[in-house]
């Protein structure tokens, strides 16, 4: 009898730091993606606690935050059962293999990234090393599970290209040692701006009205999207470079929709920015309702998060430790 065999799934691998209220930007250029991609790969998604410590965290918000995280990935659709949700400080070799490729990388990449400069800028009383080193660990993460692909929003690109660099480097030296990864960026939607400034990205770092985060109430949001700052003009383009506020309601209607800016600019032409704001606005809420309901259900059963984030830690554990083991043999490191 003749089998068919299938060909193995390849490694997808992403995660968003369990900070803040995550928003409508983490979403769309990260979290709804990996919805769209899990069925098609082997995925791990973690919730980036170690790499949250690069700037001071209350830790009581910080625990509280990872299982709300969690609670999110499933109610975003993420089934744990298919994929691998874990936390980041439970798979003790992200921070060992974050040591050997600090060992690859160099001063003066490190200093070359936009994020290590935005955010010793905001927190200039705070520039740690942790902070510096921030890709390596990225790197380590990435590389610890041989992953092929790894969806994130355009402002991570950087980070992906130096651990790319890293992994050739290393490759170089010990040949196969890791997969080279490639980054999925959505081709639309992939840096959503500020609500308040949308010169800026948006972040769950900055002032709460200039983000939608994904619990927010449905007249919160309103709010908020009514507030947005536009421009001094009123016709409806999409053209980011001269109407950054403008075209940033525009691609969040057309992420909403699942189609491009320019179709949204199409269907409201003539319309004044009090409309285009009012369907952003009303897309959002339809999206986030279903989320907001199942999230709301999984934050009543903390038992069953733990017992999700503890299988998610043994399997990616297992992972890990066989790159780990290989990493620590190929560079000379004595074995027992
Ligand atoms: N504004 C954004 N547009 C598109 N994608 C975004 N991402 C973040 N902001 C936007 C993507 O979300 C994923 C997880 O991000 P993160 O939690 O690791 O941290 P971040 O990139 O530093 O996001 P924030 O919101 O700015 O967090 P804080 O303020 O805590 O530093 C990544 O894939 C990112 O690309």
């Amino acid at each position: 009898m003749e089998t068919t065999q299938t060909a193995p799934k390849k490694t997808l691998y992403s995660a968003i730091q369990p900070t803040g209220s995550i928003t409508l930007g983490n979403y769309i250029g990260a979290l709804r993606n990996f919805v769209l991609l899990a069925d098609d790969f082997d995925c791990l998604f973690c919730m980036a606690d170690l790499h949250a410590l690069t700037v001071r965290q209350d830790p009581a918000a910080l625990r509280r935050n990872t299982a709300s995280l969690a609670a999110l990935y499933m109610a975003c659709g993420l089934d744990p059962e298919k994929s691998i949700i874990y936390c980041q400080s439970h798979v003790p070799e992200h921070a060992e293999l974050a040591w050997i490729l600090n060992c690859f990388t160099y001063m003066g990449e490190l200093s070359r990234m936009t994020q290590f400069k935005d955010k010793s800028a905001k927190h200039a009383d705070n520039i740690n090393a942790g902070l510096f080193a921030y890709p390596s660990l990225m790197a380590a993460d990435i590389l610890l599970y041989q992953t092929n692909l790894v969806p994130v929003g355009a402002d991570q690109k950087q980070h992906l290209e130096l651990t790319r660099d890293i992994a050739t480097r290393v490759n170089s030296l010990y040949p196969n040692l890791f997969t080279v990864p490639e980054a999925y960026i959505p081709k639309t939607s992939a840096r959503i701006r500020s609500l308040s400034d949308p010169t800026r990205k948006m972040s769950k770092s900055d002032a709460e009205d200039s983000y939608i985060a994904l619990l927010d109430a449905p007249d919160v949001i309103r709010r908020k999207f009514r507030r947005a700052v536009t421009d001094s003009e009123t016709e409806i383009r999409y053209d980011p470079e001269n109407k950054p506020g403008v075209s940033n309601l525009l691609s969040i209607l057309a992420a909403m929709e699942n189609v491009t800016p320019e179709e949204e600019e199409a269907k409201l032409k003539g319309c004044n920015y009090g409309a285009l704001k009012e369907a952003a606005s009303e897309a959002v809420i339809s999206t986030l309702a279903p989320i907001q309901e199942r999230y709301q259900a999984l934050m009543g059963d903390k038992e069953h998060i733990a017992n999700t984030l503890k299988s998610g830690a043994e399997r990616a554990h297992y992972l890990a430790q066989k790159t780990l083991r290989k990493v620590y043999k190929k560079v000379g490191l004595y074995q027992l």
